[in-house]
């Protein structure tokens, strides 16, 4: 039976789809959207408390948090090289990256809030949003400085499920945070989008559901 993925297009499912994707597993996509209440839904509550995507139902379980979910398809499916051997400098670094990589959407997440949901401008704030941009890019020149001794991918061995977990959240900050002083990591986003899985995943789901623009500025501060 193949996984069931409920999603929103262009959300952290994106990294589920992907990695299933890379896994060669077959997933069904349930769609969601952000605003329209679906998330509400009694069905989807039972399966996700906090009414967020990803949910996963897999091999008779359902699992509601990437991290965890790229975690455990890692480490229940074979013949894949996208986890390094447990107890290794790699696995450490690994790991850190996979939760780095919320970090990073934590930071989008606030600044998707400000710039997109908030249906108000009184309710914005420019300075919750000049804070968020700044440290959104500051979280950023972790990934920028880890590519600098030449490496391709997050890791030294090569792709991994750290870059999945990384992808789709460089793709977003892109959207806040300019990309030119960053010139390695955009090189790198450009290498993992040519990966097939990741083609394929975006096929799969459809056009992203958030961002109307490819960048949002900073609105002028007041006096
Ligand atoms: N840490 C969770 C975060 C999940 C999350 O916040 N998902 C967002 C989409 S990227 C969502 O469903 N938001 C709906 C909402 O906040 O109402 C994970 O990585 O799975």
């Amino acid at each position: 039976m193949s996984a069931v993925l409920h999603s929103i297009a262009g959300s952290r499912s994106f990294r589920v789809n992907w990695l299933l994707h890379e896994l060669g597993e077959a997933v069904e996509i349930v769609p969601y959207q952000i605003m329209d209440g679906s998330l509400q839904a009694p069905t989807f509550k039972a399966m996700s408390p906090a009414r967020r995507v990803p949910a996963l139902e897999i091999d008779g379980r359902v699992l509601y948090e990437s991290g965890a979910i790229v975690q455990y398809l890692c480490e229940t499916r074979e013949g894949h090289k996208l986890m390094p051997d447990i107890a290794t400098d790699a696995r450490a670094e690994w790991l850190q990256w996979l939760h780095y990589a919320e970090t990073i959407a934590a930071g989008i997440q606030n600044l998707n809030m400000q710039h997109l949901f908030l249906p108000k401008g009184w309710m914005k704030s420019p300075t919750v949003m000049g804070i968020e941009t700044k440290r959104l890019a500051i979280a950023l020149k972790a990934v920028e400085t880890a590519l600098s001794d030449g490496r391709e991918f997050l890791l030294a061995s090569g792709f991994s499920a750290a870059d999945v977990m990384m992808g789709f959240t460089l793709e977003s900050a892109s959207r806040y945070v300019r990309f030119d002083g960053y010139p390695l990591t955009t090189a790198y986003l450009r290498r993992i989008e040519t990966r097939p899985a990741y083609s394929a995943a975006q096929a799969a789901e459809g056009a992203q559901q958030f961002y109307t623009q490819d960048f949002y500025d900073l609105p002028e501060q007041g006096p």
